[in-house]
């Protein structure tokens, strides 16, 4: 794995410079939401010690030892098109991914949509919802899951979950890692912000095995087989398939 040092350590300015740090909540998404509706400024971060009710994709939940692991939602008010809102998901994984990697030595990877894994096990899960006032999309919500000082899992997800305290034989500070991933998501947003679209993709390509693989793609009851092409200017993943090349938007993908 190369290892690649692209963005000074600069702390971030923006990101997390509010923070409302919560002992226990239903999610910290929701209420990151609520706080958007009522005009939070950008950058402001919503953390929980715990979740009553951690929210995953399509209905899922994300289950997180109270006091061990990251859990956090950062509000955007993103200038960008509907078509770039969608690279936010991988954006937010590219950070986590090069984090981890470079900071922490780990060689975690990104899978399509929206997991950091470390092998074939998920170390993070993110979550991005739109809020809307009116017609109009007013923030973006982007939550974050990072499993860091867990040391087991319940079963059912044990075989399919690590964390950094898994992965590197340590516990590590919670506060600094928060920092740091804050950091780099700051500077890779405005990338984007600024016309660079291109680079996002490239980021998260260069984490991401997937691209040229042969894939299997669940997209609600319908299933895709074809081989990872790369990633649409909307994140969408570019698939090939016996029918050409095709643009999965929502889904779940295994490698066959
Ligand atoms: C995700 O959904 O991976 C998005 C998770 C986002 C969680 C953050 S925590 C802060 C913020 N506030 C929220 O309420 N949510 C966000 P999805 O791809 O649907 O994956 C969910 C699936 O991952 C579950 O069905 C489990 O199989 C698995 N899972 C749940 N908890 C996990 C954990 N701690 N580590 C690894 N896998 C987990």
């Amino acid at each position: 794995m190369t290892l690649r040092t692209t963005i000074p350590r600069l702390p971030p300015t923006t990101f997390g410079a509010i923070t409302r740090s919560f002992e226990t909540i239903d999610s910290t998404n929701s209420t990151a939401k609520e706080l958007a509706q009522e005009g939070a400024l950008e950058g402001t971060v919503v953390t929980a010690e715990d979740q009553r009710a951690g929210k995953g994709r399509l209905g899922r939940s994300w289950e997180s030892e109270k006091g061990k692991n990251l859990t956090f939602s950062i509000i955007l008010r993103p200038h960008l098109t509907h078509i770039l809102l969608g690279l936010l998901p991988l954006l937010a994984g590219t950070a986590v991914c090069e984090t981890l990697r470079e900071e922490y030595h780990v060689p975690s990877e990104c899978k399509w949509p929206n997991d950091v894994l470390i092998g074939t096990k998920k170390i993070s899960g993110i979550l991005s919802e739109a809020v809307h006032q009116g017609d109009m999309s007013s923030a973006v919500i982007v939550g974050i899951g990072i499993n860091v000082n867990q040391a087991s899992f319940p079963v059912g997800l044990g075989d399919r979950a690590t964390s950094l305290y898994l992965s590197s034989g340590r516990e590590h500070d919670r506060t600094l890692l928060l920092t740091r991933l804050l950091g780099r998501m700051e500077a890779l947003y405005e990338i984007l912000q600024s016309g660079g679209a291109d680079t996002i993709i490239a980021r998260w390509t260069a984490v991401s095995p997937i691209i040229g693989k042969p894939l299997r793609v669940t997209d609600g009851s319908t299933l895709h087989e074809g081989t990872a092409r790369g990633i649409a200017p909307d994140g969408g993943l570019l698939l090939e398939t016996s029918a050409g090349i095709m643009t999965i938007r929502a889904g779940d993908v295994t490698l066959r």
